[in-house]
């Protein structure tokens, strides 16, 4: 094969199903990514534009021979298909759960409070919460589903899971204030990020980064702290998305071009400076010596 016709090759698409949602394996290693709330929109824009720019973007193709992608662009499917009902269901954040009960019979758990790690810290045992566990860690279609997913995957470098807003990269734990034991790795990761995205916005967007517990309060059963505790994902990242409260979930559709171009960029930059190839790895990679999993 020629160079050229390598550069026009489009990539083999595998489709599993995982009940209820849907992966998308590129036939490329080594990361992950999904959205799990309803009503943060921008995180499915976010995931299908990445999918599109691993696809077809030519820029990219530096980064594929050693790399391998999975996104989950909606991995709460009823939840969000909910949020298009109308406008009191727009700001719906669990699954649709059928909860049972007499007198309240309240829907839905958190999809980001179901994950067997740690689970029950910081969450609800009621039903009506928001944040409502769930009868037993994986009692949900969609949790049990990624997770069987996630674990036949095999070694996962990055994990990265797309929510907003807040516009932080979180970091383990997120069930505990104490510092997991990389943690200067995964700060220097998610600073790639964060610098990328300042520069590649003007300086418009400018995330904070840091401990999920610290930034945001104690809570378990969620998928990040899952991917690095139990599959042992050394770098594993709660992205929240832009903006900082302003908009919140309602982010308005002018702000989704540049979010979703932006954010790509960060990504791109991250799996550059872990894979070693591409744009962004001399300048970084070498700088933060670091690359202890990666399987190029
Ligand atoms: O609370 C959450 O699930 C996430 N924030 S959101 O506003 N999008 O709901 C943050 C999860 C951070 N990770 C952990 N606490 N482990
Ligand atoms: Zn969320």
């Amino acid at each position: 094969m020629t160079e050229s016709d390598e550069l026009t090759t489009t990539p083999r698409t595998t489709l599993q199903h995982s009940l209820p949602s849907l992966v998308t394996k590129l036939s490329y290693k080594n990361t992950d990514y999904l959205g799990i709330h309803a009503r943060e929109w921008i995180s499915p824009a976010v995931t299908t534009y990445l999918m599109h720019q691993v696809a077809t973007n030519p820029n990219w193709r530096n980064l594929l021979d050693s790399t391998e992608w999975y996104f989950v662009p909606v991995a709460n499917p009823d939840g969000y298909q909910y949020t298009f009902t109308s406008s009191r269901a727009r700001l719906w954040r669990k699954n649709r759960r059928d909860n049972g009960g007499i007198i309240t019979r309240c829907k839905g758990v958190d999809l980001n409070r179901n994950w067997n790690l740690k689970w029950g810290v910081g969450a609800s045992s009621n039903p009506c919460s928001e944040i409502y566990k769930g009868i037993e860690a994986f009692s949900e279609p969609e949790t049990y589903g990624l997770q069987r997913v996630m674990k036949s995957i095999g070694d996962i470098d990055l994990f990265i899971t797309f929510h907003s807003f807040g516009q932080t990269v979180l970091y383990p734990w997120g069930w505990t204030n104490e510092a997991p034991s990389n943690v200067k790795q995964l700060k220097s990761l998610a600073k790639i990020f964060s610098n990328t995205v300042r520069e590649q916005s003007g300086g418009r967007i400018d995330y904070e980064v840091g401990g999920s517990g610290p930034l945001y309060g104690l809570a378990s059963g969620a998928t990040d702290d899952w991917a690095y505790g139990i599959l042992g994902v050394p770098f594993s990242y709660t992205i929240e998305l832009p903006d900082k409260g302003n908009y919140a979930f309602l982010l308005p559709e002018s702000e989704i071009s540049n979010t979703v171009t932006d954010t790509a960029e960060g990504v791109y930059c991250m799996v550059s400076s872990l894979s070693g190839k591409g744009r962004c790895s001399r300048r970084r990679a070498r700088r933060m010596n670091f690359n202890p999993h990666f399987r190029a």
